[in-house]
């Protein structure tokens, strides 16, 4: 997930601290680590040194010298390693970092982040930066990985909607929460609504699926197929009906059934499509769904943000789910969306299991690019 967007940030990161170390004309300094051992390492030493002497004394030795097991400098690990010092402050120049900077912005469009995110975080990047007096306490590697982080942030921090609070809030008024996927063909739509319908359920509220894709060949029968594996019923009519009609059956049935959230499906349709975009804005004007959620395919890169701001014009849609983030190697639809669109990207698509809806949120996607660990996802389908 995101591996070569992480990969390009770590290559900016090792780059700024070389030029702050060359600058500050840095020395190599030896430190000596002293490190507790573990009482549990220990505990497990003097256990092997008791079967060493036991087995000692079963082949008879017979000079075995009892010794102290465990002495002082046992309980304690020192390790060297060597340093990068400052020998001297530096003040970083504009002129001192542009060539790595546009290595970045190189970099990061070739990993499909959009233009603008581009030129937004160089720019904040320089504004930490230059002009900042780095000393030889000051250590050069976590100064650009923190600033790096906040630039990242101010670009993903974009006005939050909690999906769970807005259903909690309709709830208390006795009405339904009407959420309704867009979105060109095949990116995730149904996918999507059958996982937030199976993550509402686990939740505790209850849910009903609309299968307002009436277009598409099979598309009423593979929601059926999702609303038995979830235990979520699906409100249908026959191929070819109206998508609005469809949508409004099943809002008047959580009415009646006093049921939290109607999650409707829609067909795919390209932007281009006069005909299905005229049906979109005809669902959105019968149904007034309470959240437009654009579903975009984080393997299309930069078209999936063209297509969002594409929808959001002929809509106006209130957020984003990003599909396929699992497979996506580059990670720049993850990182441009929301700021592209001005829209919050509102969940990811991890995987093909049912559970595999993650929540977005600023602090997971940071932790995603700049952790160490890589991340381990289930390779488990349950679809
Ligand atoms: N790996 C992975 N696959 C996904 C994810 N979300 C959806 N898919 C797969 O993407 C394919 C298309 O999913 P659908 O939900 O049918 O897409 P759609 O947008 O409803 O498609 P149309 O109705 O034809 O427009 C399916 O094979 C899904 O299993 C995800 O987060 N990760
Ligand atoms: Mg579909």
């Amino acid at each position: 997930m995101f591996g070569s967007l992480k990969e390009k940030l770590n290559n900016t990161i090792s780059k700024l601290s070389d030029k702050i170390y060359t600058k500050g004309e840095a020395k190599a300094v030896e430190e000596q680590n002293i490190k507790e051992t573990p009482e549990k390492i220990i505990e497990e030493n003097k256990t092997n040194l008791e079967n060493s002497e036991k087995d000692l004394k079963e082949i008879n030795t017979e000079s075995f010298e009892k010794k102290e097991k465990i002495g002082f400098f046992d309980k304690l690990a020192v390790t060297k390693s060597i340093k990068k010092v400052l020998g001297k402050d530096v003040i970083l120049t504009e002129d001192d970092i542009e060539d790595v900077l546009e290595e970045m912005e190189m970099e990061l469009f070739e990993a499909d982040v959009a233009f603008d995110v581009v030129e937004k975080i160089i720019e904040s990047l320089k504004n930490q930066l230059v002009g900042l007096k780095i000393s030889a306490k000051d250590d050069p590697e976590e100064i650009t990985i923190n600033a790096l982080k906040k630039s990242i942030k101010g670009i993903l921090s974009q006005e939050k909607i909690d999906v769970f609070n807005l259903i909690d809030e309709k709830k208390a008024n006795g009405e339904p929460a009407v959420l309704l996927f867009v979105g060109i063909n095949g990116t995730g739509k149904t996918t999507s609504i059958s996982k937030l319908a199976y993550i509402l359920k686990e939740k505790g509220y209850s849910a009903v699926m609309a299968a307002g894709d009436t277009f598409r060949a099979g598309a009423i029968e593979q929601l059926e197929e999702h609303g038995k594996n979830t235990g979520i019923k699906v409100i249908k009519h026959q191929k070819g009906a109206d998508s609005a009609a469809v949508i409004y059956d099943a809002i008047s049935h959580a009415k009646a059934k006093g049921l939290n959230v109607v999650l409707a499906d829609t067909a795919g349709r390209q932007t281009t499509n006069i005909n299905l975009m005229d049906e979109i804005k005809k669902v959105v004007r019968v149904t007034k769904p309470d959240l437009i959620i654009f579903v975009g395919d984080s393997l299309a890169g930069n078209d999936a943000i063209s297509q969002a701001e594409e929808f959001n014009n002929a809509i106006n849609i209130n957020g984003a789910i990003l599909t396929k983030t699992d497979a996506d190697a580059k990670g720049g639809a993850a990182l441009s969306i929301a700021y592209s669109i001005g829209k919050p990207i509102l969940f990811m698509g991890v995987g093909q299991r049912y559970s595999d809806l993650q929540e977005f949120d600023v602090d997971w996607m940071i932790k995603k690019l700049f952790s160490e660990e890589s991340t381990k996802l289930s390779s488990e389908r349950q679809f």
